[in-house]
């Protein structure tokens, strides 16, 4: 049954241990317990990016000194995929600050992809928009997810990016889903959203015409020089409470029970019973390694032994999540 907003309104009201009962019920009965998903992130082309996302700091209008690159070379980006998966990585995630991959980019990309993927990794890459084309481009070369996230509620949006509207991020969902592609999609918390954002939020994505097949959930990484980073530096009480980012995770397994939730950025700042409770909450995906795109990441060594501490073991395959659900 597609849910109202009320509905997941009422989710979100849930005494904590009850919500925690109800995700950990809808993670049973379609996943593994105790394995979580390894995704390593790698930026192949790193800021100037025309975008005014304003928790971004590879934006052009933020103020946080970092350096314009080029798009790297496919053999450097191969061998930080090798490197990847000699740390046991399962997934290789590449990221581009682009509003969108010019046409005339599009052979490398494709080298990349299908480089990566001879090495027996997954692929996945978050490019900016893409056009049904170059949707279909990716997918002959083998690449498995695409990323693109709604980053907030409908409503919420417009205080956090102008430069792009919230219907041209669902065109470019609809390109990737008809190429095939598994999709990527989710968004970030702790940005001074209210709970009806999230409960907007977590509606767009459980509404969309088929879920997920990866929610990446993200709390903010407060960055100097990012209209976010500031606010968020300069008055700390803005700053997400924990307990009610766990709740977002809940009601992000409960609305959509087949789908790898992934407990994304901002997990370096998070205790390890945080972490642990997003787990128990029903997330069973993260971003290993340490650096996610621009900013630092917990960490191979730190998430060996998280693991070891809760009993977690890596993913395998994550192939069951990829068989397509209506949404
Ligand atoms: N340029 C592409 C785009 O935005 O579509 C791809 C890269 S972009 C960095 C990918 C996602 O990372 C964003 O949609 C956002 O959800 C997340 N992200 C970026 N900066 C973040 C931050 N400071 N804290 C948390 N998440 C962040
Ligand atoms: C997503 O939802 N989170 C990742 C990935 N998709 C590309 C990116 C997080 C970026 C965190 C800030 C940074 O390192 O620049
Ligand atoms: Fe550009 Fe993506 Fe950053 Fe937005 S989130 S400024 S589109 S790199």
């Amino acid at each position: 049954m597609t849910p109202t907003r009320d509905d997941i309104a009422a989710l979100f009201e849930l005494p904590l241990l009850d919500l925690l009962w109800q995700a950990q019920q809808a993670h049973r009965a379609h996943h593994a317990p105790n394995e979580v998903q390894l995704s390593t992130l790698l930026s192949i082309k790193t800021g100037g990016c025309p975008e005014d996302c304003g928790y971004c700091s590879q934006s052009v209008h933020a103020k946080t000194g970092l350096k314009a690159e080029k798009l790297m070379d496919a053999d450097a980006v191969l061998a930080a995929a090798a490197e990847a998966k000699a740390a046991g990585s399962g997934r290789f995630c590449m990221g581009a600050a682009w509003r969108e991959p010019k046409d005339r980019d599009m052979d490398a990309l494709c080298e990349m992809v299908a480089g990566v993927k001879a090495l027996g990794l997954e692929t996945c890459m978050t490019l900016g928009m893409l056009t049904r084309s170059q949707a279909d481009r990716l997918a002959e070369a083998g690449l498995d997810y695409y990323n693109h996230n709604l980053d907030t509620s409908p409503e919420h949006y417009g205080a956090i990016i102008t430069t792009r509207t919230y219907a041209e991020r669902l065109d470019t969902l609809e390109h990737v889903r008809a190429s095939g592609m598994a999709v990527c999609c989710g968004g970030i918390v702790g940005m001074g959203e209210s709970r009806e954002d999230r409960v907007g939020f977590l509606h767009a994505l459980a509404t969309l015409p088929e879920h997920p097949e990866s929610v990446p959930i993200n709390a903010l990484v407060p960055i100097r020089g990012t209209v976010l980073g500031d606010m968020l530096a300069d008055t700390p009480l803005a700053r997400i409470d924990e307990i009610e980012f766990v709740r977002t995770v809940a009601v992000a397994r409960i609305l959509m029970p087949r789908a790898m939730v992934r407990l994304s950025a901002g997990r370096e700042s998070m205790s390890e019973s945080t972490q642990a409770l997003c787990f128990l909450a029903g997330a069973n995906s993260i971003f290993t390694g340490d650096k996610l795109l621009t900013t630092g990441n917990a960490g191979g060594d730190a998430d060996a032994a998280l693991f070891a501490k809760l009993g977690l073991s890596a993913m395998v395959s994550d192939q069951p999540a990829r068989m397509r659900v209506a949404g």
